[in-house]
């Protein structure tokens, strides 16, 4: 029996000493393995008498228990350690500069996007998105163009062979005004907002695709006029191309959903040969772009959304995003744009830890 408490006290000193789960794993072995110590001790008890059985039982199964539990409470310190060195050793601080990875970039679209989201944010506008894929009410009707407006036939409208269960025609958006009539049935007026997305016509040549990108702004309030309409469009190219002396023109114009309409060229200087957007405002050397068009809501758009005209007045204006990405950045190949060229983009694409802020300037360095 001493040998037995001999062997436990070593064993137990063994197990308290234990660094990893390998060797409490041997220890466990030794003892109470089929071939341990512990398990030999309990194989004597055959060869014994029935009172000394009844005496060596019991202190054998005490052995045992003591030396299980103490493997066992063992096992669990080293675990909980190895967790916390497991721990320790994954960690991530989360306030460390991220290291800028040169792997893809920010299409000039996308990016000239988020631009005019931040630039509009600030005038109190919000982002207003709708189906790509819309019936001919929301796209042309309600927009002051019914089935004999010759503008729809301008519009070369890509139309889908099945007309939707109210009997529309279905068709993918010729422009994104179909999602300012959807935004104002819900929400009524006021409202601020821009729509930019994919529209598509059915044209293609070294200027036009058939996909292209359009942002539309739609203002509606009491008392709006061309006034609002012209300083907004002003703030605006001042803080997209950022600088002060972008000079407008207005010249009246017609399209169905504004009365009156007005298309707006910005002035080019002439410097150095280099055609540069912006310039004194006198016509002398300057040359004028088209570039927006706009004007006051009609009266009837109003009322297909739902919003009375009597009470409530609103400016509307669209213009190509692709286009205004091209002149800010310097891209003479509007196809390139959907190429998804490599080479392209990681040329004329930007870095997508270069968020456009008012503050940091809307523009990315390119
Ligand atoms: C509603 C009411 C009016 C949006 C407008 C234009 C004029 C326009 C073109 C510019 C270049 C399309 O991408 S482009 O080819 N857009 O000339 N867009 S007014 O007028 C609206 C829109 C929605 C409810």
């Amino acid at each position: 029996m001493t040998d037995l408490t001999e062997q436990k006290l070593a064993t137990l000193n063994a197990i308290e000493a234990a660094q990893t789960p390998d060797a409490l794993e041997e220890l466990r072995v030794a003892a109470l393995g089929k071939k341990g110590w512990v398990s030999a001790a309990l194989k004597t008890l055959g060869q014994m008498s029935p009172e000394e059985r009844t005496e060596a039982a019991p202190a054998i199964q005490a052995v045992r228990g003591e030396v299980g539990d103490a493997i066992a409470a063992r096992k669990e310190v080293l675990e909980g350690a190895a967790l916390e060195a497991k721990l320790a050793s994954e960690t991530l601080d989360l306030t460390l500069p991220a290291v800028e990875q040169k792997r893809g970039s920010v299409h000039p679209v996308s990016q000239v996007m988020d631009e005019l989201a931040e630039i509009f944010a600030d005038l109190g506008f919000a982002v207003a998105t709708g189906p790509e894929i819309e019936d001919d009410w929301h796209n042309f009707t309600a927009l002051n163009m019914d089935e004999s407006h010759p503008a729809r036939a301008m519009h070369d409208t890509f139309y889908f062979p099945d007309k939707d269960s109210e009997g529309r025609s279905m068709l993918l958006r010729t422009h994104t005004s179909p999602v300012q009539i959807r935004s104002m049935k819900e929400q009524g007026a006021p409202i601020r907002i821009i729509a930019p997305g994919r529209v598509y016509r059915s044209d293609s040549d070294a200027t036009h695709t058939p996909m292209f990108h359009q942002v539309e702004g739609l203002v509606v309030d009491k008392g709006i006029h061309l006034g609002h309409l012209k300083w907004t469009l002003e703030t605006f190219l001042k803080a997209f191309f950022e600088r002060e002396d972008i000079v407008l023109r207005l010249r009246p114009s017609y399209f169905p959903f504004t009365e009156p309409s007005v298309e707006v060229d910005v002035g080019y200087a002439k410097e150095d040969g280099r055609r540069v957007v912006g310039g004194s405002g006198d016509d002398e050397g300057h040359e004028w772009m088209e570039l927006l068009g706009s004007g006051m809501v009609n009266r009837r758009v109003l009322e297909s959304a739902g919003v009375d005209a009597q009470e409530y007045q609103g400016f509307a204006f669209g213009v190509g995003v692709d286009r205004l990405a091209m002149l800010k950045y310097g891209m003479d190949d509007l196809r390139a744009f959907f190429d998804g060229d490599v080479r392209w983009l990681s040329h004329y694409g930007f870095s997508a830890f270069d968020q456009p802020t008012l503050s940091a300037g809307v523009g990315a360095r390119a």
